[in-house]
């Protein structure tokens, strides 16, 4: 079974029936100089690297997409619809003298690390491990993994958690050695009950402690199961290595929902000096080369505010 985010269409429906679930975003506005130093992810400044889904850019080819992508200042590009095992060439090539580089593969693989199953979770060791074979030659930061998603029979979780550990110490030193990482994906709870949070996905990753492995926020599962987007995000600190952004009442183009405020979570990010990705995962209702170049600069004005 190809592990190749089967709810996110479900989720794009239900969208406005849970959204006012969501948790009231707390703006932290004090934190000291060595805190911040404890946090920080990389030297230099952090900036706004953005970054689109495949499935999300407008065009029929990968050339077209590409080129739109460049051409609205796009500097990352996500191949998130599945196929990276077979698609890796393609991918390559396509790439090949341009501006813009793969940020990171979304998934791809088959079965489900915390399968009930054995057989299930070992076709995810070996195909999640060629995955990041495919990630590392095209220089992706990581193949995005969901330990399972609801409707994945798995172990009990106090199971699941130790065994994940396990299996994630093996695969971030292979992940190491292709210089890529495995990047844990917290989704909401009509997803994914086993990783709902941010700082789980952290604390999962403190404890594998292997550099082959990291986390990442989406700010759509965020707006769900967070009481912070910043505390989110600070809360990974040096494993936040991806970001998912959409808009935050029916995962749109974001801009298109009125709450569509980021400015919270981009201080995180900004306290973190954080200059990985962050990357378009979501619908329109618009024509999305309007609704795309929009986005762009709604992200960067509340970038810069933040
Ligand atoms: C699914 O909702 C999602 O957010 C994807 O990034 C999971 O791979
Ligand atoms: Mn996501």
């Amino acid at each position: 079974m190809e592990n190749n985010r089967r709810n996110f269409l479900k989720t794009l429906s239900i969208g406005g029936a849970v959204a006012t679930i969501g948790a009231s975003l707390t703006s932290f506005t004090t934190i000291s100089a060595s805190e911040k130093t404890n946090l920080n992810t990389s030297k230099g400044n952090p900036s706004l690297r953005l970054s689109c889904q495949e499935n999300v850019a407008p065009g029929e080819t990968l050339t077209e997409k590409l080129d739109f992508l460049e051409a609205n200042g796009f500097v990352g590009f996500e191949q998130g619809c599945g196929g990276i095992l077979q698609r890796s060439g393609e991918l390559q090539k396509a790439l090949q003298n341009r501006k813009i580089k793969i940020s990171v593969v979304c998934a791809g693989f088959e079965g489900y690390l915390i399968a009930d199953k054995k057989e299930t979770r070992e076709l995810a060791m070996k195909t999640i491990k060629e995955a990041l074979v495919h990630a590392g030659e095209l220089g992706a930061l990581g193949v995005i993994v969901v330990p399972a998603f609801n409707n994945q029979p798995s172990l009990p979780f106090v199971e699941s958690r130790a065994i994940l550990v396990e299996q994630l110490k093996e695969l971030g030193e292979h992940a190491a050695k292709n210089k890529t990482k495995v990047i844990l994906e917290p989704l909401n709870r009509e997803e994914a009950w086993f990783l709902r949070m941010v700082a789980d996905a952290a604390s999962i990753c403190r404890d594998v402690n292997n550099d082959g492995v990291g986390c990442m926020g989406d700010f759509w599962h965020m707006k769900f199961e967070e009481t912070s987007d910043m505390g989110a995000f600070l809360s990974a600190g040096k494993y936040l290595t991806h970001v998912h952004v959409a808009s935050r009442g029916k995962r749109r183009m974001p801009g298109e929902d009125a709450q569509d405020i980021y400015i919270d979570g981009f201080k995180g990010l900004k306290y973190l000096n954080y200059n990985n990705f962050v990357s378009l995962e979501c619908g329109s209702t618009d024509d999305k080369k309007i609704s795309i170049p929009k986005a762009v600069k709604l992200l960067n004005e509340q970038w810069l505010k933040a």
